[in-house]
């Protein structure tokens, strides 16, 4: 059985569905510090969980005899910032709490992301490789890449089958984004939508890698259905789909709606951005496990609009 851990966040919710629909409802078990999220009810098991309480979760993975862990709990790159230990407190421990147990109770395979967000100002920014300088500026950064280290020390150490991506900033419409620099490449389509105009944190040309939802959830169930052997990265593999700037993405959104203005006001997460890659080399991903994008620009936006 699967447990998925903040079955209520951006990724979470969509994830806890994916799973459902491929392993059935019954199998996939969601938690959450939060309530259930309205569309997650009704559709499986749902139990109040906090990752960082270890006895708690032990006895849960026993109890609902869960071989399979997909750990999407954590403080995001913005919200970390305003409090770091807390941020690296949370991030740390609730995966140290999840690669014990799993080698505890040798469970199957553990899932947790990685982000883009490892990389610094020092790597270089564009087609960002797999193996490079990776100086991470945020205590988000910074937990994300601690995160890759133990998770292929418990691979290599104890044969803890846990997978991991480099995930870019992600955009979906079924469940809000959670504090991340990223955010502003949602909010955009909701203020489009309801008030034709936005003031973007980043600067026109602020360029991201960013994927749509539904390419990062097929990557991450393609992951972990890959043939194990053919998994060369244990600490998280680069991923890729697009990358666009705020002025670019507001040129598509005005194809759609053409009284769309979009205005700039930079704030603290500018200087987070500016310290990311613009653009990620993914070959590894496509050469181990077939990985291939199915949206761009285009095609996100025009879903986007049409489902919010
Ligand atoms: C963030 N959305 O902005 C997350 C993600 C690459 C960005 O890690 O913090």
């Amino acid at each position: 059985k699967i447990l998925v851990i903040g079955a209520c966040g951006q990724i979470g919710v969509e994830l806890t569905l994916a799973l459902r629909k491929m392993y059935g409802d019954a199998n996939v078990v969601a938690s959450d510090l939060r309530e259930e999220h309205d569309l997650l009810k009704g559709t499986g098991p749902y139990v109040s969980l906090d990752v960082m309480n270890k006895e708690m979760l032990h006895v849960l993975v026993i109890r609902h005899n869960i071989t399979q862990i997909y750990l999407l709990a954590a403080i995001l790159s913005a919200t970390g910032e305003k409090n770091p230990l807390l941020a690296w407190h949370i991030n740390m421990q609730s995966l140290l709490n999840v690669l014990d147990i799993a080698k505890e109770e040798n469970l199957d395979k553990i899932y947790w992301p990685s982000s883009i967000a490892v990389f610094g100002p020092n790597s270089p920014a564009k087609e960002t490789p797999q193996h490079t300088i990776i100086e991470p500026t945020t205590i988000y950064g910074i937990s994300k890449f601690a995160g890759e280290r133990w998770c292929e020390y418990y691979n290599h150490r104890f044969g803890v089958d846990v997978r991991s991506l480099r995930y870019p900033g992600l955009i979906s419409y079924k469940s809000a984004p959670g504090g991340g620099t990223t955010d502003y490449a949602v909010e955009i389509f909701h203020e489009a939508k309801e008030n034709q105009k936005y003031t973007s944190f980043l600067s026109e040309n602020t360029y991201l890698p960013m994927m749509y939802m539904p390419d990062a959830i097929r990557a991450t169930i393609e992951l972990m259905e890959a043939d194990a052997a053919k998994i060369s990265i244990r600490s998280a593999y680069n991923l890729s789909a697009m990358s666009f700037s705020p002025k670019e993405i507001g040129a598509e959104i005005k194809k759609h709606i053409p009284s769309f203005e979009l205005s700039y006001e930079p704030d603290y997460r500018q200087q987070i951005a500016d310290g990311w890659p613009d653009s990620m080399d993914d070959t590894l991903a496509r050469k181990d496990w077939g990985w291939k994008p199915e949206y761009d620009l285009e095609k996100m936006t025009a879903d986007m609009l049409q489902n919010i």
